[in-house]
């Protein structure tokens, strides 16, 4: 095989899904016109109630990010003390509960669903505990059902950050009906967005009230001011912007689906290579294309990949190095020792999430993939 030539221009690891931009223009023509901006205007009340109806759930409220969403969750019930959470996750995750004075316990992920591994969740609990804070980590389900048991035994809140699992079901079950709430997260990089935004979605209408009024500063009313609420509102620009992208969102989906395929294909005889989920059937919420990279002589195999693409312009990206565990805030907390997370060390060693949108030709996975084997026989 001779060496490959670079790309002419970076290929990132996503491309945003950009609306049709006259769709777009005309909705902001109606923003300009109607004067109102913010605050829950008709945009946003139009994308909260599209969202709710394509991800049949009941009681979702927009947000300006997952970030604020998460730790809009964590006020919402109230915690305190230890939340147990995965350490392979954006930094996000850990934070939102850092931000609300909380402290982040890190427990092992599963080796097949990269979330949550219920049984180290329930070792790490202790009288301190409030809560669980689980990933769908790449769209993948965690294990649903393990983690509502270790909840309930432990008569713990179970929070989902769903920030890569946008309209994925379980057996026919929306992802978020699972747990107490659910943070989406709509950025620029994920699969429907709205540049920033994301959304919580929670069980019954007493919470998604309290919740509105935690995203408007606890506002009841010009008089009265019921919680202790933060500014977590998406303004009318985003919501009009999320509501022309979602107009071409199934084209994106088959587009994709598409080039998982033809990864997929491309990449099935290289023995260092697995796919992430292994079945492309198994939840895939469509929003990375993750794999995994192991040779057992070779602990550095991912990082010379990951480098060797760099060289070609190829910028893929190893989510999620380092765990969240060996950031400095971190490091030191009960949980956060290498020994107590193997499995998730090893994961973050291995993953590297390929290039993936819909825009990539065919002919541009070739190439990729022709790359990745060259690096891997080199
Ligand atoms: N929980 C989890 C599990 C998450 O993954 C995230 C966010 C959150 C919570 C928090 O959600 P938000 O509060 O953000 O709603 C990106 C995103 O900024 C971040 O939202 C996302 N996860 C994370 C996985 O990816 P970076 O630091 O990798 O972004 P950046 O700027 O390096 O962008 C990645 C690539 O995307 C670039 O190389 C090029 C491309 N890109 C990016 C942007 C922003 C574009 O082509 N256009 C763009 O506008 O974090």
């Amino acid at each position: 095989m001779g060496i490959p030539q670079p790309f002419d221009l970076p290929v990132y690891v996503t491309k945003p899904l950009r609306p049709s931009l006259d769709a777009y223009v005309a909705r902001l023509t109606d923003v300009w016109n109607s004067g109102w901006y913010t605050n829950a205007g008709p945009q946003h009340q139009q994308l909260e109630a599209a969202l709710s109806d394509r991800l049949r759930v009941r009681h979702l409220s927009l947000f300006n990010n997952a970030t604020t969403a998460l730790m809009a969750a964590c006020r919402l019930f109230e915690l305190g003390g230890e939340v147990v959470t995965t350490p392979f996750t954006f930094p996000a995750t850990p934070h939102a509960l850092a931000w609300q004075g909380l402290q982040p316990v890190f427990a092992d992920i599963d080796p097949l669903t990269l979330g949550l591994d219920p049984a180290r969740v329930e070792a790490a609990i202790t009288g301190r505990t409030s809560a669980i804070l689980a990933v769908h980590v790449f769209g993948m389900p965690c294990d649903v059902k393990g983690l509502q048991e270790v909840a309930q035994r432990h008569n713990l809140r179970l929070i989902y950050d769903g920030a890569h699992a946008f309209d994925v079901s379980i057996d026919g079950r929306p992802l978020g009906m699972f747990g107490d709430a659910t943070a989406l997260s709509f950025h620029a990089t994920k699969l429907f967005h709205t540049a920033e935004g994301g959304a919580l979605i929670v069980g019954n209408a007493e919470r998604h009230v309290r919740v509105n009024l935690l995203r408007n500063f606890g506002i009841a009313d010009e008089t009265e001011v019921r919680l202790v609420g933060i500014n977590g509102k998406m303004s009318e620009l985003h919501a009009a912007f999320g509501i022309a992208v979602l107009g071409e969102l199934d084209a994106e989906r088959v587009k994709r689906r598409h080039v998982a395929r033809c990864y997929r294909a491309a990449l099935a005889d290289c023995p260092e290579i697995s796919f992430v989920p292994s079945d492309m059937q198994a939840g895939d919420g469509l929003q990375y294309f993750p794999i995994r990279i192991q040779r057992d002589s070779d602990a550095a195999l991912r990082d010379k990949v990951y480098e060797g693409l760099r060289r070609f312009r190829v910028h893929a990206r190893r989510y999620f190095y380092p765990l969240c565990s060996r950031f400095p805030d971190y490091m030191n907390l009960r949980g956060s020792a290498p020994g107590n997370l193997q499995v998730a060390e090893q994961v973050a060693q291995e993953i590297l999430c390929l290039p993936f949108y819909g825009d990539l030709s065919g002919q541009d996975v070739t190439r990729i993939s022709e790359m990745l084997k060259y690096l891997l026989e080199t």
